[in-house]
């Protein structure tokens, strides 16, 4: 079956374009699909076009939209083995957690249908005169190019189509074009739960072909896209020249604080899990590690013995810990990051190469790396990796702490660990992040917004503000009792 879904029909690329996508952890082909082009993106705006200016969905009352988001929940759970092994032959992601994003997925999809099926959201305003009934209420912002990246395919995706549907937009899909197939298995189950032809519709494809054309055709209303910085300053002026609304995920460059006084085992604990999780490859992963000048010593010893011991393996072996990086360009960017960092003074303390285990060269394994002796005018401080590799910087007090935890140009994420409650609360409320966490990291829910501040991006997911990304508000305005008013007499 044909992989682009534009109209409510399953079709081929129009030039006939397929892709070989290969899983990351052993090269083997996983399947060939369907490659979009500009004449594939063109046609699923008009799809959506027309579905969002003459079809039912934006017009069905909110609280219907949300039972039919609420049914995806349940089609996704139902789906739940076929969709994790798939999400984990494409990322090469172990196949557990692929299961753990596809219960959160779930769950994304039950907190908007319930938000939607609480009904509309209107909010009548005192205009203060009894004459004037004012009412706000929110309406769908219109088509939405939703764009999004390899790590977390169908999650990524989740926070999109799911908010998006619920207000009533009407959206054309564009997945990472190394991740398609959770996105392709989406589609089928939207259908199924009944949504009209032209609502949702996927072009797979990459960035340039079909990316690029989606962020600048006057048809779109808002972008919505997660991926890297530089692609994002990309479609920030892609999309100025319309002035469509947009939402941005753009990363991270996320500090996790570790004073003295912090539980030592928890700490180390965690910190290798904010790194090394997925083998960095997520936005949030806790990649600057700033630790109090008298824990250094006895911190990173115990961390890097622990480091060594990780288990890299492909989806389906259950002793791996982590597996390996999207791609073999990713890892070459991720080779030459450590490169610079050695170059300019950081001190490697593990890992920086590729294991030579023999049973993992046909994937690309990066090592859990350290980096020791940093400072923050360092590249590998700087710049997000996206790989497993953890710089070390030391600190001697609370505002030192904050200032080199804030001397970025993100603001996704940020932890502070210490049994100091109150100091805990100075440091979180100084941290420029959309999200910190306080003895924890890498948890959230899809109740509370999720974004990031200064080049993190712009404005937010999940949440409340997750919904109203998807919204206008519209203020209607009503005199019951209009009277002349003479103004030019
Ligand atoms: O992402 P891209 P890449 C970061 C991470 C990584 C870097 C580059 O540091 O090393 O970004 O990764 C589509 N117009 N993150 O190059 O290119 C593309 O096809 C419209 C952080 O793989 O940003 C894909 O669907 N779309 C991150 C999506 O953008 C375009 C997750 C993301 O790809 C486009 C991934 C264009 N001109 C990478 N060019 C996070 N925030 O979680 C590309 N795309």
């Amino acid at each position: 079956m044909p992989e682009l879904f534009i109209g409510g029909q399953w079709t081929a690329a129009a030039d006939g374009q397929v892709r070989e996508i290969r899983c990351p952890a052993d090269g083997t082909l996983v399947a060939t699909v369907d490659e979009g082009g500009p004449k594939d993106a063109a046609a699923a705006v008009s799809a959506a076009r027309t579905a969002f200016d003459d079809g039912s969905w934006p017009r069905t009352p909110a609280a219907e939209r949300g039972r039919l988001v609420l049914r995806v929940a349940e089609l996704l759970e139902r789906d739940r083995d076929v969709l994790a092994k798939a999400e984990s032959l494409d990322t090469g992601k172990r196949l557990v957690e692929s299961g753990y994003d596809m219960d959160d997925i779930a769950n994304c999809f039950r907190h908007f249908g319930n938000l939607g099926a609480a009904g509309g959201t209107d909010r009548v305003v005192d205009a203060g005169a009894a004459e004037i009934a004012s009412t706000v209420c929110h309406e769908p912002v219109g088509v939405c190019a939703l764009i999004t990246p390899w790590n977390y395919p169908l999650l990524q995706t989740a926070w999109k189509v799911a908010p998006c549907l619920v207000a009533g937009n009407t959206f054309v899909l564009k997945p990472s074009e190394l991740t398609p197939h959770t996105a392709v298995h989406l589609m089928r189950l939207l259908a199924e739960a009944g949504l009209p032809d032209g609502a949702a519709n996927l072009v797979l494809g990459t960035g340039p072909a079909v990316g690029a054309l989606l962020t600048e055709d006057p048809r779109v209303d808002m972008v919505s896209f997660t991926g890297g910085l530089l692609t994002g300053r990309r479609i920030m002026a892609a999309a100025a020249p319309t002035v469509k609304k947009i939402a941005l995920e753009l990363g991270g460059k996320n500090p996790n604080i570790v004073f003295a006084d912090a539980d030592f085992d928890t700490a180390v604990d965690y910190a290798l899990m904010a790194v090394f999780l997925h083998s960095g490859q997520v936005c949030s992963a806790g990649a600057r590690l700033l630790v109090q000048e008298e824990l250094h010593d006895a911190f990173v010893d115990e961390l890097v013995s622990r480091a060594q011991r990780i288990r890299l393996g492909g989806p389906f072996d259950e002793h791996a810990r982590t597996g390996p990086l999207i791609s073999a360009a990713h890892r070459a960017k991720v080779e030459a990051y450590v490169a610079a960092g050695l170059e300019e003074g950081a001190v490697l303390l593990c890992g920086g190469s590729p294991p030579d285990d023999p049973s993992l060269s046909n994937g690309f394994y990066y090592l859990p790396t350290v980096l020791d002796e940093c400072t923050p005018d360092m590249s590998v401080v700087r710049d997000e990796s996206f790989g497993p590799v953890l710089t070390v910087e030391r600190f001697r007090d609370e505002d030192e702490a904050v200032s080199l935890a804030n001397d970025t140009v993100y603001g996704l994420a940020g932890a502070v660990w210490t049994q100091d409650s109150e100091r805990a609360h100075r440091v979180a409320a100084r941290l420029r992040a959309g999200t910190v966490w306080i003895n924890d990291f890498h948890p959230y829910v899809p109740q509370a917004e999720w974004g990031g501040m200064k080049q993190s991006g712009v404005g937010r997911e999940l949440g409340p503000a997750g919904l109203a990304e998807y919204q206008e508000a519209k203020h209607v305005w009503r005199n019951t009792a209009p009277r002349p008013q003479r103004w030019f007499e």
